[in-house]
């Protein structure tokens, strides 16, 4: 059965999802949110997602929210990407709930406030804090990444896929690529995997619809 993935373009977390469902080779469709228009706002939505967050997963009478949740259903399910061992999936869980916290949140809200939110709403100070965060936790990756090709085991794993997610992204947020060695190689790694595609072309939506 073709799984159906709630998406938007801009969303990194739904981004994550997308790449592990192209990845495993699992067939899937997306099912655009206007997140924009205020869809997940709505008691439609809300009766999907009680969080009122993209992405939503739904395959066949499962439905799953919380893209990790996602991610680790379509590893134990395809069978690819979730690590060979026992001690490999606790350190996949291990960068999946690390990235949640200290990379794509603090990064999603970054971007926001720099992209998407009106230019008068923008706190500079706001900003300021999130990227000096942001920059202890792209120093945690890029040292990690400096002594491995993979975020967790020997190959790609939906580690990867979960910390990779908003990195691929163009709008500016204060990430400088060419600043950070190892993750720019582990990135390019990624997008030379078959398959691979650049956010805006692999779910529906983006900026350009907007203006
Ligand atoms: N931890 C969640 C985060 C999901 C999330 O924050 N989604 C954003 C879009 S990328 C959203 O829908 N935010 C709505 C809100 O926070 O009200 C996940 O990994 O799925």
């Amino acid at each position: 059965m073709t799984m159906k993935l709630y998406c938007f373009g801009e969303s990194g977390n739904a981004y994550k999802v997308a790449l592990a469902l192209t990845f495993s080779g699992v067939e899937w469709e997306p099912e655009f949110v206007d997140f924009f228009g205020g869809a997940t706002r709505k008691p439609e939505f809300r009766a999907i997602n009680v969080m009122g967050e993209v992405p939503v997963l739904v395959d066949g009478d499962t439905t799953l929210t919380q893209s990790g949740v996602m991610l680790d259903y379509i590893s134990s399910k395809s069978g690819k990407l979730g690590g060979r061992s026992a001690a490999e999936r606790r350190e996949v869980l291990r960068w999946l709930f690390w990235d949640n916290h200290k990379l794509s949140t603090a990064i999603g809200t970054t971007r926001f406030q720099m992209n998407f939110v009106p230019e008068a709403k923008r706190s500079a100070e706001v900003i300021a804090f999130m990227q000096a965060r942001l920059k202890s936790a792209y120093k945690v990756l890029d040292d990690h990444l400096s002594q491995r090709k993979w975020v967790a085991g020997e190959a790609m794993t939906i580690a990867d896929l979960s910390c990779c997610g908003y990195l691929f992204y163009p709008e500016p947020f204060g990430f400088d690529r060419a600043a950070w060695p190892h993750i720019d190689a582990w990135l390019t790694r990624i997008s030379t995997v078959p398959g691979w595609k650049a956010p805006y072309d692999l779910m529906p939506g983006s900026p350009a619809d907007r203006v």
